[in-house]
């Protein structure tokens, strides 16, 4: 006989293990695109503790959707060796430009990113930075469902050394230090230029606050580069620079 309160004290054990086993993080990413995932997937493969969290109930950013819902994405020559690595399925479609289905780009890079050892957090946003002394040491966590019904909830608080702005875009996380003047602007994202924008997604890569990495489109936005639509070469190669450079900034 099935007992309906098992059920549910195997979900609340298993979830509350799991989030209090990640309160205290070398990394914690924000947000589960491509850049933010294959971040962490790297960062622990390299043996850091790190976690994901993701504001959506799904996790992939804008993977799913390819160019305009047709769901198939471009990678270029410099990336298709992280293809290789996550065992992704492609075709080259002319010299230099490889072919991938969303859906498995999405699936496959999630699965490996989990088994890698990444717990990933979805339906929780990040809503604000932890600084101390001129560091981000931390992130500041509450449910979706609260942001977005405006109720009056206090959040909590995950430390880490270092976090990632992983959210594409809009920058959200880098958005805090500018509202609290921390840093001088975020000019937002350039117009559409595929091959200026790919280059420059991987050189924006970087830390931009001390403890403060950013990632893919928010690294772009917070430099100011041009967007590139659905190619995702810079995207893959932004988070793994991000991951190697805190690997060894954490001497590991
Ligand atoms: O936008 P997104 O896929 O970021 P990315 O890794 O990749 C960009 C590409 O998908 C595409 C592109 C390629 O040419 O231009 O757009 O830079 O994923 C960002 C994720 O962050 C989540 C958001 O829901 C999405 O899944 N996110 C945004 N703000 C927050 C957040 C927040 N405050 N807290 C948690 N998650």
């Amino acid at each position: 006989m099935l007992k309906d309160v098992v059920i549910s004290r195997a979900i609340v054990e298993s979830y509350f293990k799991d989030l209090l086993n990640n309160l205290e993080l070398d990394v914690a990413i924000v947000g589960a695109g491509p850049s933010g995932m294959v971040a962490g997937y790297y960062l622990a493969k390299g043996g850091a503790k790190v976690a994901i969290f993701e504001k959506k109930l799904s996790i992939g950013g804008g993977i799913w959707g390819g160019g305009m819902g047709f769901n198939k994405i471009v990678v270029q020559e410099e990336a298709k060796e992280i293809l290789d690595e996550f065992d992704i399925r492609y075709e080259e479609f002319e010299k230099g430009y490889y072919v991938a289905d969303a859906i498995e780009v999405a699936t496959t890079i999630a699965s490996k990113t989990v088994k890698a050892g990444v717990k990933i957090f979805n339906m929780v946003e990040v809503e604000d930075l932890v600084v101390k002394d001129d560091r981000v040491s931390g992130i500041v966590i509450n449910w979706t469902p609260v942001k977005m019904t405006g109720l009056h909830v206090d959040p909590l608080t995950v430390e880490a050394k270092y976090v990632i702005d992983s959210t594409g875009h809009g920058a959200q996380v880098t958005q805090f230090l500018l509202k609290r003047g921390l840093i001088e602007k975020i000019p937002g994202e350039g117009a559409m230029w595929a091959e200026m924008g790919e280059k420059l997604t991987v050189e924006n890569t970087k830390e931009v606050f001390p403890g403060l990495y950013v990632t893919g489109m928010a690294a772009n936005a917070v430099s100011g580069a041009p967007r590139m639509g659905p190619i995702f070469g810079g995207m893959f190669l932004s988070g793994r620079k991000a991951a190697m450079e805190i690997l060894q900034k954490l001497g590991l």
